[in-house]
């Protein structure tokens, strides 16, 4: 916090005025889950507010930046996007390392996504570390066709997962799954990295 002293020349009253500078913190975050289930697109809606039918298969790693606020602190996302074509084959623990912390996507309408995830789980968990993540089973606007086995997700919340229903297309619980991560991840934090 830093204080600034005015005078007012009309009145000649002094004021005084605190300015809170943001805490400002630097995180990398990667977005995992089996080819198709919608992580490009929950990015894409979330940096860019945008949605497209036209299904683009991510090759490699795409990386977005955004600032995302979390009360008075500013967090400056690198999200990385990892191409999901048979990720527990071809994971690059290159590719993960440096992560605060993970989303895990699923597609509701894709139950095997749900077993791919929770195995895709464990291994970057092997790699970073008990860091936070929040698992979300994405395209939440096709419910009428999902076939979601309850068994599995009840088991996943009471092993204590933050699991949450999303749509990239209508952006139903979109942002706040990025703001709430980001906040998690600044909680663990003790020392933020201050630019003034
Ligand atoms: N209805 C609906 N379609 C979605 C949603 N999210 C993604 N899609 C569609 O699902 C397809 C795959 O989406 P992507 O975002 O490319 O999936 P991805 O996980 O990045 O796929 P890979 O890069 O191949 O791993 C596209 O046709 C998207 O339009 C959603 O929430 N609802
Ligand atoms: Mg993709």
């Amino acid at each position: 916090m830093t204080e600034n002293a005015f005078l007012d020349e009309e009145s000649g009253i002094g004021v005084m005025i605190k300015f809170i500078n943001p805490m400002v913190y630097h995180k990398k975050i990667c977005v995992v889950g089996e080819f198709g289930v919608g992580k490009t697109s929950l990015i894409s809606r979330y940096v860019y507010s945008l949605f497209s039918e036209k299904y683009h298969t991510t090759v490699g790693v795409k990386i977005d930046k955004k600032q995302c606020l979390v009360g008075d602190s500013q967090v400056n996302l690198v999200i990385w996007d990892l191409a999901g074509e048979s990720p527990l084959r071809t994971l690059k623990p290159a590719q993960i390392r440096g992560a605060s912390g993970f989303l895990l996507v699923a597609d509701g309408t894709r139950p095997d996504t749900l077993d791919i995830a929770i195995a895709l789980q464990r291994r970057v968990i092997e790699i970073l570390g008990p860091v936070p993540f929040i698992f979300l089973l994405n395209k939440v606007d096709l419910a009428a066709e999902w076939a979601v086995n309850r068994d599995i997700t009840d088991k996943l919340y009471q092993k204590g997962w933050d699991v949450r229903l999303s749509s990239a297309k209508t952006g139903q619980g979109v942002e706040n799954v990025f703001v709430d991560l980001s906040r998690r991840l600044i909680q663990m934090d003790g020392d933020p990295i201050v630019d003034h």
